[in-house]
């Protein structure tokens, strides 16, 4: 048996008895949906642009029309998307897990909706939602939209240029998202971070304290990140084939 098939059992049989999972995704999970990842080369118009520079409050204040614009093309690009075999597999890990009396929690970095839209039911946005908008002058946020808008900056029925609920670099993860990460972290048994490349504080530092609590972790990723020694399980691939290969070790009709 390879290492990587050894590592996907071994994760599968603590992830069958596991008694509270906390799961961290990023990009590289809706990448075979055929959205970008963050880093991926921005392609066409937007290769001009470093998307680290704009995601920032700056960048909004400077140019809002070009921010607006370009959240909003990712707000289409995730609308027209559909989850991959990833996204529900997650989706039927937590389903099994609570069957068994077991707690999950699903903390995403993404911000195109797709977990919810496969079934996962706790999943915790720490970087917000492209999907909510808000008024920068009220604060009120937004669902119900004009897809696309018919001008950038956006503007809300007050009048206020309309901005992305996301969370930006410089600005606070939301309080209810980091306390219920907080919460779940605690008392975690086994983490799982997803398709992250593990540079973006403070959601690159929820394994620490999953290993503070005891918990044993796995990094399932295209290739090792910064943070990757801090593992004890990195099984490579794709997010679409490692975790519907992983529920079916676990939960599946050939479960050990
Ligand atoms: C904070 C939302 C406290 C918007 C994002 C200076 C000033 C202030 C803060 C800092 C600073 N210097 C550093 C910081 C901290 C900063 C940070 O971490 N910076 C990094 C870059 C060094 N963090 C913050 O600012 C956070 N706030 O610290 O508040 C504070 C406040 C004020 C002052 C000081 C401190 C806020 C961070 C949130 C930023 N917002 N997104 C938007 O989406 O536009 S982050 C952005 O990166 C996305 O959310 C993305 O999800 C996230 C992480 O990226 P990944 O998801 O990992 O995606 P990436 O493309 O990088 O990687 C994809 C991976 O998938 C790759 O590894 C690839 O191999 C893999 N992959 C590809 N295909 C597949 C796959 N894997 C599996 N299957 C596949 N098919």
């Amino acid at each position: 048996m390879s290492t990587e098939t050894q590592q996907l059992s071994d994760l599968a049989r603590l992830l069958a008895n596991a008694k509270n999972v906390v799961v961290l995704t990023g990009a590289g999970v809706s990448k075979e949906s055929g959205i970008p990842t963050f880093r991926d080369s921005l392609e066409g118009y937007w290769s001009r642009f470093d998307p680290g520079e704009l995601a920032t409050p700056d960048a909004f204040a400077k140019d809002p029309e070009t921010v607006t614009r370009w959240y909003d093309e990712r707000r289409m690009a995730a609308l027209a998307c559909e989850p991959n075999p990833g996204h529900f597999a997650l989706a039927r890990i937590e389903a099994a897990i609570s069957e068994r009396g077991g707690r999950f929690t699903l903390l995403t970095q993404n911000v195109d909706r797709l977990h919810q839209r496969a079934g996962s039911q706790n999943v915790v946005e720490v970087h917000g939602s492209l999907v909510e908008w808000r008024c920068t002058e009220t604060g009120e946020r937004y669902t119900d939209l004009p897809a696309p808008f018919p001008s950038y900056p956006p503007r809300s029925p007050m009048n206020g240029a309309l901005r992305p609920n996301v969370v930006w670099f410089g600005e606070s993860l939301p309080k209810e998202a980091l306390d219920a990460a907080d919460d779940a972290l605690g008392s975690c048994d086994l983490y799982l971070a997803i398709g992250t490349s593990g540079v973006v504080y403070p959601a690159t530092g929820f394994v620490g304290a999953a290993k503070d609590a005891g918990a044993r972790a796995a990094e399932l990723n295209m290739n090792d990140t910064p943070v990757t020694h801090v593992f004890d399980f990195t099984p490579r691939g794709e997010s679409g084939s490692l975790l519907p290969a992983l529920y079916e070790l676990a939960f599946g009709q050939g479960a050990a």
